[in-house]
C-alpha cells in the first residue's frame, strides 16, 4: 500500500448548503469532483491525523464507492479510526448517535436526504462535528474556502475494505471498525420511550403502517417496529433499501407518500400511519383520515411531551425553523419556556441544544427531533407518536381536534416553485426585500399587513449572525407569509412559499381554503407567476 498524492485543481460550486454538498451523482462522479470536496473537509477541520471519525449513507447509487474513497483519504491523511455502519449505511440520526457514543471527532454521512438517487439523481456529502449535529457555518465556510485554493490530495492506493463483515481492520495504521447500523439507535430508543407501552399497543390490535420508501429507515423499522415492538409483519413497506429508492422520491409528505396517503384515507386504513425520507431524518405522520402538518406534529409533541419518560420533567425550551408555523409557540406560551425561531437547516438549533436551552426542535419540512441526538430524527419521531397514543388511548384524528380546541390551528402549506430560473428568482425576492421598509401598515388582498423582514439570526449562544435567511410578512390577526430559495435543489433555483394563517374557531376547513387570502397575498406582493413564469405550484405540501 502506498500513499499517492495527486495534483488537482480547484472545481466550481463545491459551497455547501442547507445541508451538506449537493449535486447531480454524475458531478460527484466527475474526476476529483469527491476527492477534492473530502480533502477540503480534512482542511476545514484542522487536518484528519489521529482522528476517529464515524462514516455511513443512506444506500444511494455511488454510496458503496464514495466511502471505499473517504476510508482511503482518511487512511492516507493519518485519521486513528473510522467507524463504518456495516455496508457503508447509516442513517442520519444513527451516524449522529454514534458520534456521540463513541466520542467520536466528527463524521462523515453521504447522502443527498430527500432528492431522488440512482445514476440520474443526486448525491451529496455532509460533515458532522464532535456534537454528532451538522457543521456550523464557521466551519462549512473553511471547507468552502479549502475548495477555493486546494493543489493536491492524498489517496492509499490499496484494494477496498470489506465493509460487509463486522468487527475490525486495517488501512495502514488507520483502524476500520465495521458495525451494525442499527444496534446502539435501536437502544437508545428503548432507553427513551416507554417500549412496554408500544408492546401493549400492538398487542391490543393496533394497526399501523410505515412506509420507508425504499430507503435507510427500512431496516431500523423492521428491527423496532416489527421485531422488538410486535407489529404485526408488513408494517414496514418498501422497507428494503435500493440505489434508486425504487426510482421514487423519497421525501415523506403527501404528494411523494401519495399510496401511504390513500390507504390512510381509505375505509380500511389502519390507525396510524408514518413515512421516512432518504436518509432516515424526516418523517410524515398521518392517523386515519387525518394527515397531521410537520409544524402541528412539533406543537403536539411539545404538548405532550411529559408522557414521555425521557422528557417526564419537562421541556427546557423549544426550537422551530423561521418558516415553521407558529403552532409550538402558542404551546411554550402556555407552557412557560422559551420558543426560539431560527434559519432552515438543522445546524442551527446544535447551540441551543448543547447550551441546554431546548430539549425539542423541529422544521415544516417534516423534520423533528431532540436533544437525544444533533439530527432530526423520523424513527424518533414515529416512537413519539406512538408512545403519546399508547398512553392517551385516543385517535390521531381526535387528539388534532383536542389540540387545535385548547391552542388554536395554524393552517399551515408550502408551495414549491422547483427549478426554475435562478436570475428570475433572485430578481423576485430582490424586488420584495427591497419593498419590506414600506409595507408594514399597507393592506393586502383584504388583510394589513403588520411586519415584513428579511430574517436574520443572531445566535444566543456564540453570539454569530446569519442574514439574509428569508422574506417574513406578518399580517393582522396571525396571518404570515413567508418566502425563501432553497438551498439543497441541484437544478436551477427553487421558490419556497410558506403560508400560514391562524384560526380559533372554525377547526375543520380545508387548508388551502383557510390559506386562500394569504396565497393572494403571495402573489400580490411578489409577482410570482411572472418571476417564475408558472401558473402554479410544483409541489404543494
Ligand atoms: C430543505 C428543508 C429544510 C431541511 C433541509 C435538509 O432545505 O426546507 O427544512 O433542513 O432541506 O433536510 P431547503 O434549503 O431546500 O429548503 V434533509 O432531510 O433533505 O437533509
Ligand atoms: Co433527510
Amino acid at each position: 500500500m502506498t500513499i499517492q498524492t495527486v495534483a488537482t485543481t480547484p472545481i466550481e460550486g463545491q459551497k455547501p448548503g442547507t445541508s451538506g454538498l449537493r449535486k447531480q451523482t454524475k458531478t460527484f462522479q466527475e474526476p476529483h469532483f469527491l476527492e477534492n470536496f473530502i480533502q477540503s473537509i480534512w482542511t476545514g477541520i484542522g487536518g484528519v491525523a489521529d482522528k476517529t471519525l464515524v462514516l455511513g449513507g443512506d444506500g444511494r447509487h455511488f454510496n458503496a464507492e464514495a466511502a471505499q474513497v473517504v476510508l482511503r483519504m482518511a487512511a492516507a491523511s493519518g485519521a486513528a479510526r473510522v467507524i463504518v455502519g456495516q455496508n457503508a449505511l447509516l442513517s442520519t440520526p444513527a451516524a449522529s448517535n454514534l458520534i456521540r457514543k463513541r466520542g467520536a471527532n466528527g463524521g462523515i454521512i453521504l447522502s443527498a436526504s430527500h432528492n431522488p438517487g440512482g445514476p440520474d439523481g443526486d448525491f451529496g456529502v455532509k460533515y458532522n462535528t464532535a456534537n454528532g449535529g451538522p457543521a456550523p457555518e464557521t466551519v462549512t465556510e473553511k471547507i468552502f474556502a479549502a475548495t477555493k485554493v486546494i493543489t493536491e490530495y492524498a489517496i492509499y492506493e490499496t484494494q477496498d475494505a470489506d465493509l460487509s463483515t463486522l468487527g475490525e481492520q486495517t488501512m495502514g495504521d488507520m483502524v476500520i471498525e465495521v458495525v451494525d447500523p442499527v444496534a446502539d439507535y435501536a437502544a437508545l430508543m428503548a432507553e427513551i420511550f416507554d417500549f412496554d407501552a408500544l408492546k401493549a399497543l400492538f398487542a391490543s390490535g393496533f394497526r399501523m403502517r410505515f412506509d420507508a420508501m425504499h430507503a435507510i429507515t427500512g431496516p431500523y423499522a423492521h428491527a423496532i417496529l416489527e421485531d422488538t415492538l410486535g407489529a404485526e409483519k408488513g408494517t414496514v413497506i418498501n422497507g428494503i433499501p435500493s440505489t434508486d429508492f425504487g426510482k421514487g422520491h423519497p421525501d415523506p409528505n403527501p404528494i411523494w407518500a401519495k399510496p401511504l396517503m390513500d390507504e390512510m384515507m381509505g375505509a380500511s386504513a389502519p390507525d396510524f400511519g408514518a413515512a421516512s425520507d432518504g436518509d432516515g431524518d424526516r418523517n410524515m405522520i398521518v392517523g386515519k383520515g387525518q394527515y397531521v402538518t410537520p409544524s402541528d406534529s412539533l406543537a403536539v409533541l411539545a404538548a405532550n411531551a411529559t408522557l414521555i419518560p425521557a422528557y417526564s420533567g419537562g421541556l427546557k425550551g423549544v426550537a422551530r425553523s423561521m418558516p415553521t408555523s407558529l403552532a409550538v409557540d402558542r404551546v411554550a406560551a402556555s407552557l412557560g419556556i422559551d420558543c426560539f425561531e431560527t434559519p432552515t437547516g438543522w445546524k442551527f438549533f446544535g447551540n441551543l441544544l448543547d447550551a441546554g436551552r431546548c430539549t425539542l426542535c423541529g422544521e415544516e419540512s417534516a423534520g423533528t427531533g431532540s436533544d437525544h441526538v444533533r439530527e432530526k430524527d423520523g424513527l424518533w419521531a414515529v416512537l413519539f407518536w406512538l408512545n403519546i397514543l399508547a398512553k392517551r388511548k385516543i385517535s390521531v384524528k381526535d387528539l388534532m381536534v383536542e389540540h387545535w380546541r385548547a391552542y388554536g390551528r395554524n393552517y399551515y402549506s408550502r408551495h414549491d416553485y422547483e427549478g426554475v430560473d435562478a436570475a428570475g428568482a433572485n430578481a423576485l425576492m430582490d424586488d420584495l426585500r427591497a419593498r419590506l421598509p414600506d409595507l408594514p401598515g399597507t393592506d393586502v388582498a383584504g388583510m394589513t399587513i403588520a411586519s415584513a423582514d428579511d430574517f436574520a439570526y443572531d445566535d444566543p449562544i456564540d453570539g454569530s449572525r446569519t442574514e439574509k435567511q428569508g422574506i417574513r410578512i406578518g399580517f393582522e390577526g396571525g396571518a404570515r407569509l413567508v418566502l425563501r430559495l432553497s438551498g439543497t435543489g441541484t437544478v436551477g433555483a427553487t421558490l419556497r412559499v410558506y403560508l400560514e394563517n391562524l384560526e380559533t374557531e372554525a377547526l375543520d376547513k380545508d387548508a388551502q381554503e383557510a390559506l386562500a387570502p394569504v396565497i393572494a397575498a403571495a402573489e400580490a406582493l411578489a409577482g410570482i407567476k411572472a418571476g417564475t413564469g408558472r401558473d402554479a405550484p410544483d409541489v404543494i405540501t
